[in-house]
């Protein structure tokens, strides 16, 4: 048989065709499982093979030009249709570039370095130390003896083994053993702050089992409460950046400080919203826990190396992430650490907004 009509009429449609959608019609019409030159390949099943021998060839000749075809006149339509695209869109290079996404500082972060900025103006240095701790520097040198509830499992995250001195060891429940560690490196006068993560085996809707701790501890001669009461009074107006913060002092417990107090502050319930100033016994006002603290316990400057007869001192801790919600109006403690972007962009912070004393926190309103 001759094909080469077959061919050339082919040929021609396909030269003609002056879309892609009809191109593609076309391919289903001559190779698709249906289509004419499927179908003659198909006849070369039935016929017997000295026939096949003739026919096979030819038919397959035309099924290659017919496809070869296809795809050159593919190449110039596609051209052809990002020609126009290109003769009929312009960029406007006069526009602003769009911007580039940047990322957001968390406001723990921010609040971190607004306490470090606030307790350096004070005259603190800032200290740190490790996360994973023994019982001896998180504990017992704390004044927490082996029977402390403190101690326990369900408060506390042990390692199975413990250290080469035989300590067990733990994730650190407050940053203290950093203070006692810098009490022992550096002994008598001191004045530090130790911020960072602290862990506790405590989960709901106002726990997390990381949280964030900064902690202080002034170290020298004739320290009393008149100290404590003046630094704590002058933090708070400089972190809170208002003048009318009133603290209210309450007696309290903690082993390793004696005496230790409780540190209030007044707020104002305005709309739902805590305001922070003013007396918490005024109209309108409430008290509200911010911080605790004390005289450093005898027993914990003898664990820091220190002779007790002659330096006594002062410590604090404060929760920050309560803090951070405070002064930035956050009401859900689980989303700090559940690392949804929406809500680090809503509530995240500009890098280049670094919280200094003159340009920002810390100045009194
Ligand atoms: C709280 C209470 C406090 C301290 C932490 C401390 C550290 C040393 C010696 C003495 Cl090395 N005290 N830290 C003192 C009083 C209270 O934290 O409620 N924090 C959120």
């Amino acid at each position: 048989m001759d094909y080469a009509a077959t061919g050339q009429e082919a040929l021609s449609r396909i030269a003609g065709a002056d879309d892609l959608d009809t191109l593609e019609a076309l391919r289903v019409e001559f190779l698709g499982k249906q289509g004419s030159i499927s179908g003659l390949l198909k006849t070369l099943g039935k016929l017997d093979p000295e026939e096949r021998k003739v026919e096979g060839p030819k038919i397959h000749a035309l099924r290659e030009s017919v496809t070869e075809a296809l795809a050159s006149r593919k190449d110039v339509l596609e051209t052809a249709a990002l020609d126009a695209r290109l003769a009929s869109e312009t960029i406007d290079l006069s526009l602003p570039a769009p911007p580039a996404p940047r990322g957001v500082v968390h406001p723990i972060s921010q609040v971190m370095d607004e306490l470090a900025e606030v307790f350096a103006d004070l005259g603190f240095a800032v200290a740190t130390g490790p996360e994973i701790e023994d019982d001896w520097h998180n504990f017992t040198a704390l004044n927490m003896p082996e029977s402390h509830p403190a101690r326990a499992m369900h408060d506390t995250f042990y390692f199975p083994d413990r250290n080469d001195a035989g300590r067990e060891m733990l994730l650190r429940t407050h940053t203290s053993p950093v203070q006692v560690r810098t009490m022992l490196s550096q002994g008598a006068p001191l004045r530090i702050v130790a911020p960072g993560r602290v862990y506790r085996s405590d989960s709901d809707a106002t726990h997390t089992p990381m949280f964030h701790q900064i902690e202080g501890l002034v170290i020298d001669k004739g320290i009393h409460l008149g100290h404590l009461k003046w630094t704590l009074e002058a933090f708070l107006k400089a972190f809170f950046e208002r003048d009318d913060i009133v603290l209210r002092l309450r007696p309290s417990y903690f082993p390793f400080t004696e005496p230790s107090v409780e540190v209030d502050v007044g707020y104002a319930n305005q709309g739902g919203r805590r305001v922070v100033g003013g007396s918490g016994d005024a109209p309108g006002h409430a008290w509200m826990e911010v911080l605790g603290s004390g005289m450093v316990n005898r027993h914990v400057i003898a664990a820091g190396g220190i002779d007790p007869d002659e330096w006594q001192g002062f410590a604090f801790g404060i929760g920050v992430d309560r803090l951070a919600m405070l002064k930035y109006g956050m009401d859900d403690l689980r989303a700090f650490f559940d690392g949804d972007v929406r809500w680090l962009s809503h509530y995240g912070f500009s890098a280049l907004d670094v919280p200094t004393l003159s340009g920002g926190v810390g100045t009194p309103a």
